[in-house]
């Protein structure tokens, strides 16, 4: 019965009138600009923002996907509070500041160590590359280069440049992670 059910096409349809939360983790390193893109998508403005030491958590909606974001602080001494955010994740939102070639490696251990975690294994990530206005800000290659992105078991990744400051590449971004993650759903 079970299996008979499963491959029934109608929970998919159940899905698409009914649509159940979607649960997305924002991370990336302090000061990347996380919490400022969750309010640019959730107000279309930028707030002053402060340091985040615990979390922010907003809802927004794509076409049907319903999506609660949690913007969770990413200082160093707060980021083993991470994996406490990790169950239940439908994708991940990994933002890094693209004016910062520096902390680029630092950037990249710590997206590597989260999708290591056995409940963050085979994850969508969405790689916001953020702060493209301004200068200097990395390419797309130096990007994916730095972050060892192709080094990632999951092949379901994409870096969208972004600035939570001007709006440009945020919405751009949500509907790509917004399709993949229907398109998986879908496939189950
Ligand atoms: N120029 C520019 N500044 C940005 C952009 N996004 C964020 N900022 C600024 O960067 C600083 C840090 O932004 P936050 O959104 O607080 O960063 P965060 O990733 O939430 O940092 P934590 O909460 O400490 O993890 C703030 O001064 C923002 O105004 C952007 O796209 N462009
Ligand atoms: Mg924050």
């Amino acid at each position: 019965m079970g299996i008979l059910l499963s491959r029934v096409p109608l929970w998919g349809l159940f899905d698409h009138f009914f649509p159940r939360e979607t649960r997305v983790l924002m991370l990336g390193l302090d000061a990347a600009g996380k919490t400022s893109i969750l309010y640019r998508l959730k107000l279309d403005e930028l707030l002053t923002t402060v340091p985040t030491i615990g979390f922010n958590v907003e809802s927004t909606r794509h076409r049907n996907l319903e999506m609660t974001l949690w913007d969770v602080g990413g200082q160093d001494k707060i980021r083993q509070l991470w994996k406490h955010y990790y169950r239940s994740t439908d994708a991940l939102i990994f933002v890094v500041d693209s004016s910062d070639s520096e902390r680029l490696e630092e950037a990249r251990d710590e997206l590597h160590a989260t999708l290591a975690h056995p409940q963050m294994a085979d994850q969508i990530v969405l790689i916001y590359a953020n702060k493209v206005d301004l200068p200097g800000s990395l390419t797309t290659g130096r990007i994916i280069e730095g972050l060892q992105l192709q080094a990632l078991t999951s092949s379901r990744w994409h870096v969208q440049h972004s600035s939570a400051a001007t709006g440009i590449g945020i919405l751009e971004g949500l509907r790509w992670l917004s399709e993949r993650i229907t398109a998986r759903r879908a496939a189950v």
